[in-house]
């Protein structure tokens, strides 16, 4: 049995993506950038500045370091402004009933967002207390980098062949493979060829 369930946040725990979409859709008109859904859809999981560089190549101009900070400041001021309307009923289905069944268990659980607002969001879904480590992104290189999980694991001292984890991003699923964790794709089903084990919302696992 796996002694620690390692959770992505944005996309499994609750759903930030449209937020983000709205963020980054505001810089994108704001430089004449056309920034749909599918594009949003590539940076799940995808670090802050990362998205930035990959939403700015949709536009044929290129600015410099300080420009691109600023941007990416922007953004984010704007994507906290929408989450701060973030409340328990926007956790996901099926996430409550299977903390409870897993630490019951005395299974160790932990967070491994790419988000450097992951503490703001767990609070305001009101779920920080139910984990036992949140690990900290600033020193992990972006997913698919295997770092920020390792962390995670690091947190709660258990060796990675002995967590299972939870990704809805390609990206954070490449990730998970590559510390040789127990890798659970959630979400759409192309996912699968990524991972050990697929569900399409965590309720699924439910008995
Ligand atoms: P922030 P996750 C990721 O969270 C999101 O999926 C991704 O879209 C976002 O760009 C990234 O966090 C950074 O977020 O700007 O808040 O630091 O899925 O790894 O929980
Ligand atoms: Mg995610």
């Amino acid at each position: 049995a796996y002694k620690a369930a390692i959770f992505d946040l944005d996309g499994v725990i609750t759903d930030t993506a449209p937020f983000h979409f709205k963020a980054w859709k505001k810089l994108a008109d704001e430089l004449g950038i056309r920034f749909t859904e599918e594009d949003n859809e590539q940076l799940k999981g995808v670090d802050r500045m990362e998205s930035l560089e990959r939403l700015l190549a949709l536009g044929e101009h290129r600015y410099s370091d300080e420009e691109k900070q600023a941007m990416a400041a922007d953004k984010n001021a704007y994507y906290q402004q929408l989450i701060e309307q973030l409340t328990a009923e926007d956790i996901l289905p099926g996430v409550m009933p299977l903390l409870d069944q897993l630490a019951k268990n005395s299974v160790k659980l932990a967070i491994a967002s790419a988000s450097r607002n992951a503490r703001t969001i767990l609070n305001g879904l009101q779920l920080t207390d139910r984990f036992d480590y949140i690990a900290d992104p600033t020193y992990a290189r972006s997913k698919p980098a295997p770092d920020i999980f390792l962390y995670a694991a690091y947190g709660v001292k258990v060796h990675p062949t002995q967590c299972i984890a939870f990704e809805d991003s390609i990206a954070g699923l490449q990730a998970i493979k590559d510390c040789s964790m127990f890798a659970v794709s959630v979400g759409h089903d192309d996912l699968r060829r990524y991972s050990d084990a697929h569900v399409h919302r965590l309720d699924e696992l439910l008995t």
